[in-house]
């Protein structure tokens, strides 16, 4: 090629790769990464990120990107009768049921969920909507449940139920994640926000965090998690309330 056609290529792609570049400019943000990278480097990346999307951390910011209000979203106060009473008496009978395909059920108090190993994280919330909060959370690493109680081999999805009914469901709301996002380190059951036990309009007295994912899947209220072969059989049958009315299943970010 003489020298006149490589600079035309080499400017044809390189204005492929800033266009490329520019489009994932807000993902780029998002998961922490700037500067520029050649064409090459942007590729290898993209490889990477499509063979282990899911080991990869969700980026991690400081206090004082904490945000001043954090939208509630979808239930914020629950009518359902159940949750009424709960609140009514400050969660004290409150239970965090652990069953399904595991070896050894249980039912653990907020005191015993306190007692155990847990994670502190600042993260940020994205809904589907289009807006962004981000909040510290701190609760119990999924994986340290799960441990604790011993999933059968026959276990592929945890099933988080909760106790609110959003809209005019027929269901609770209940969400859905794989073994992949269950044991995931940043994955945790949250019962603090911004260092403040969780309150009742983010879920309280516990809810998931799973930050790689969108936030319809970060269950509020939770009262059961249960370990399960297919989710077939719950509710709509798609894993979760808002799977079950056309959304996908793995809400990646
Ligand atoms: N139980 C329950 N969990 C839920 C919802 C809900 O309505 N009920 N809404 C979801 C949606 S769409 C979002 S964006 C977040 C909102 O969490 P926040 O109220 O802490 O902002 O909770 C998710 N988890
Ligand atoms: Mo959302």
């Amino acid at each position: 090629m003489n020298n006149g056609r490589r600079n035309f290529f080499s400017k044809v792609f390189g204005a492929a790769a800033a266009a490329l570049l520019a489009g994932c400019d807000a993902l780029s943000q998002k998961e922490g990464f700037m500067g520029m990278l050649s064409f090459g480097e942007w590729l290898n990346l993209k490889t990477h990120r499509l063979l282990i999307p899911r080991n990869a951390l969700a980026r991690e910011f400081t206090e004082a990107d904490i945000s001043r209000y954090f939208k509630p979203n979808g239930s914020t106060d629950p009518a359902d009768a159940a949750y009424k009473g709960l609140v009514k008496n400050g969660f004290a009978r409150w239970r965090l049921t652990v069953d399904g395909l595991v070896e050894r059920p249980a039912a653990l108090s907020m005191g015993e969920l306190r007692a155990m190993p847990s994670r502190t994280q600042i993260t940020r919330h994205d809904c589907v909507e289009g807006w962004s909060c981000i909040g510290k959370w701190k609760g119990v690493p999924l994986a340290a449940l799960l441990e604790r109680a011993g999933l059968k081999p026959q276990a592929r999805y945890i099933v988080f139920h909760c106790l609110d009914t959003l809209g005019s469901s027929e269901h609770k709301y209940y969400e859905s994640i794989d073994l992949v996002d269950a044991f995931h380190p940043q994955t945790i059951l949250a019962y603090d926000m911004n260092d403040r036990p969780l309150p009742v309009a983010h879920g309280a007295p516990l809810r998931l965090r799973v930050e790689r994912q969108l936030g319809y899947k970060m269950a509020k209220y939770v009262t059961r998690v249960e370990a399960v072969e297919s989710f077939d059989h719950i509710a709509g049958g798609k894993g979760g309330h808002w799977e079950d009315r056309g959304y996908e299943w793995y809400a990646g970010i």
